[in-house]
């Protein structure tokens, strides 16, 4: 039986395999897109040429040490595909993401991708999205009336992300709150109005943005969905 870790690198290699030359590619962000840098990088040194558009300061820096072209998504007017993970995956291909702080760039990304590639192991499938704390990304003047929507909006005690005893701070200085819904029944509904609470920058449901999934079992097998 592979580890968590063997299956995020199986579908990582994978994955690495469908960048072709001349491409611009979108990467993620997390620990299963450390892999596909990783993979990446091998191909780089093989020979082939593409640029990325890379979703966080961490992925930039790993990006670069492993002499993947960089590029701005400002420089770009499309991009051909976006590889990143995910923390939950519905039937649907709905998606919960931000477990790391990046979902504002790793949506502006995808957004701007013709294709968005999820890659993930069989652990992050779930029949309904909500288990795990939709993170809103919230500028930090004011956050706590962010927090009180939430509260008499929904009755769901949004937890403001620490680090170092520190709020968290993201790439583009702003805060995270996590919202434990545990139950969301239309995302669709629910991403919409989160981003029309004032200071909200956005939050981490993806709806209908993923096209496909690689998803990874312990015994080996991938499939897509
Ligand atoms: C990123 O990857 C985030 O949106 C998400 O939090 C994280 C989860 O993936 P992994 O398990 O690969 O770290 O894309």
């Amino acid at each position: 039986m592979l580890t968590q870790e063997e299956i995020k690198q199986l579908v990582a290699k994978q994955a690495a395999q469908l960048v072709q030359n001349n491409m611009t590619i979108g990467i993620g962000s997390g620990s299963t897109i450390f892999w596909l840098i990783m993979e990446l990088g091998k191909r780089v040194k093989g020979g082939l040429f593409f640029r990325a558009i890379p979703t966080s300061r961490k992925t930039a820096a790993l990006a670069a040490q492993c002499n993947i072209p960089l590029a701005e998504l400002n420089a770009v007017t499309n991009i051909d595909i976006t590889i990143d993970g995910a923390d939950e995956i519905d039937p649907q291909l709905q998606l919960i993401k931000g477990g790391g702080g990046a979902l504002l760039q790793e949506k502006m990304v995808a957004a701007a991708s013709r294709e968005l590639l999820i890659l993930a192991d069989a652990s992050k499938l779930v029949k309904q999205l909500g288990k795990f704390p939709l993170p809103l990304d919230v500028i930090p003047f004011g956050w706590k009336q962010v927090q009180r929507h939430i509260r008499e909006t929904y009755h769901v005690e949004a937890i403001l992300r620490m680090e170092d005893d520190q709020p968290f701070i993201t790439d583009h200085g702003h805060y995270i709150l996590d919202c434990p819904f545990q139950h969301i029944e239309h995302p669709d509904i629910l991403t919409y109005d989160l981003n029309a609470i004032p200071g909200v920058a956005d939050n981490g449901l993806f709806v209908n943005m993923a096209d496909i999934a690689l998803i990874g079992y312990p015994d080996g097998k991938m499939e897509t969905r």
